[in-house]
């Protein structure tokens, strides 16, 4: 069966590749987006990637992962990485595995930056290595097996 792929990203996000490239680079969201779909494809996977500034939304998103056939979540979900239990709880509700990516070193930042809501439930954080880290985390989602 192929590994069905959600890739979450969360607020400003769609500015990708816009602004402040000295710390997100220089590719935009959906030249991002088109890199991971064709990196799924190549792997077999299907991959749908989702964009939104709103907590909530995102919310929503994960929980209709439940039930749309998703296996496996990638998720940068921005700031609200450290501020927002409700995804938090979104993503242990669901019970999907997940891997948490960010673009930046988050460790290299701002003190309020190196918490994360999301990390210790995830199977593995990435962070700093801008969007191959994207690329490793959907490799890594393509060949990942649930146990029974
Ligand atoms: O490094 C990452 O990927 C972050 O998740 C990005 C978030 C930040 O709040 C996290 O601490 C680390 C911010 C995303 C903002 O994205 C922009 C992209 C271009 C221009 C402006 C903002």
């Amino acid at each position: 069966m192929s590994q069905s792929i959600l890739v979450l990203h969360g607020p400003n996000l769609n500015l990708l590749g816009t602004r402040e490239p000295h710390l997100y680079g220089h590719t935009t969201l959906d030249e991002l987006n088109a890199v991971l779909a064709g990196l799924a494809t190549t792997l077999g996977a299907t991959l749908t990637a989702f964009q939104s500034n709103h907590e909530g939304v995102l919310v929503d998103r994960i929980q209709a992962a439940r039930l749309d056939g998703t296996d496996f979540i990638v998720i940068n979900a921005g700031a609200y990485t450290h501020t927002s239990v409700a995804i938090r709880d979104a993503l242990a509700g669901v019970k999907l595995p997940y891997v948490e990516v960010h673009l930046s070193n988050v460790y290299k930042r701002e003190p309020f930056r190196h918490h994360s809501y999301l990390s210790d439930l995830a199977l593995g954080v990435v962070a700093g290595l801008g969007p191959l880290g994207y690329e490793a985390a959907v490799r890594f989602a393509a060949q990942h097996v649930e146990p029974v």
